[in-house]
């Protein structure tokens, strides 16, 4: 099987059990995309599928028990796009991480035409009760540190400040998050924090 197999449609109507398994023999790097995930999305998300299949990274989750039987083999690495949309907008504007992911790849994709220091866009992830001061001390900080404050030690996560028709993507250990925290993302460029934000939980 080619790692091509694995992002066609097939891959999805065949279910994930028998291909896993496959992949799992072949000790080819696994993809999976699990309806699961972009169910608890609780919202539309665009792109997903042709993220999976650009990237090459695993959306996983542990529910359906053969699934996560698999995943544990090769590490639960999950994964979700975001959106950064002309308008100042994200989606999701929320994202649901099963508790069995160990790691989250969040890949942004900036759909707008302006570049990034006309409307960039990044993706930061705080804790709720950090968002302000994240955001004040960033507005400090210039683009050279994509409005960031170097070394935001409250700043979880985060991606490039990017431009229309980029893409960039982080990855992040999510397992030691601690549960029932309320997290928010936003973009760090001037003026599209207060719009661009999104809330991030672990379930
Ligand atoms: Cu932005």
């Amino acid at each position: 099987m080619t790692s091509e197999a694995a992002s066609s449609v097939d891959f999805v109507s065949l279910g994930e059990i028998v291909l896993s398994a496959k992949f799992a023999l072949f000790g080819a790097r696994t993809r999976a995309l699990n309806l699961t995930f972009v169910a608890c999305l609780g919202a539309p998300v665009p792109g997903l599928a042709q993220g999976v299949e650009h990237t090459g990274m695993m959306a996983m989750t542990a529910q359906g028990d053969d699934v996560s039987a698999v995943a544990k083999d090769v590490g639960e690495a999950c994964q979700i796009d975001v959106q950064g949309r002309p308008g100042k907008k994200f989606s999701p504007t929320h994202i649901s991480v099963p508790s069995a992911c160990k790691t989250l790849t969040v890949q942004l994709i900036h759909t707008g035409k302006k570049p990034k220091a006309a409307a960039g866009h990044n993706w930061v992830l705080v804790r709720e009760s950090d968002v302000h001061a994240t955001i004040a001390d960033g507005l400090t900080a210039g683009p050279d540190n994509d409005w960031i404050k170097q070394g935001d030690e409250r700043v979880i996560a985060k991606t490039a400040m990017i431009g229309g028709g980029e893409r960039t993507s982080v990855t992040f250990d999510v397992s030691k998050l601690p549960r029932g925290t309320a997290y928010t993302y936003f973009c760090s460029f001037p003026a599209h924090a207060e719009m661009m934000r999104g809330t991030l939980s672990i379930d």
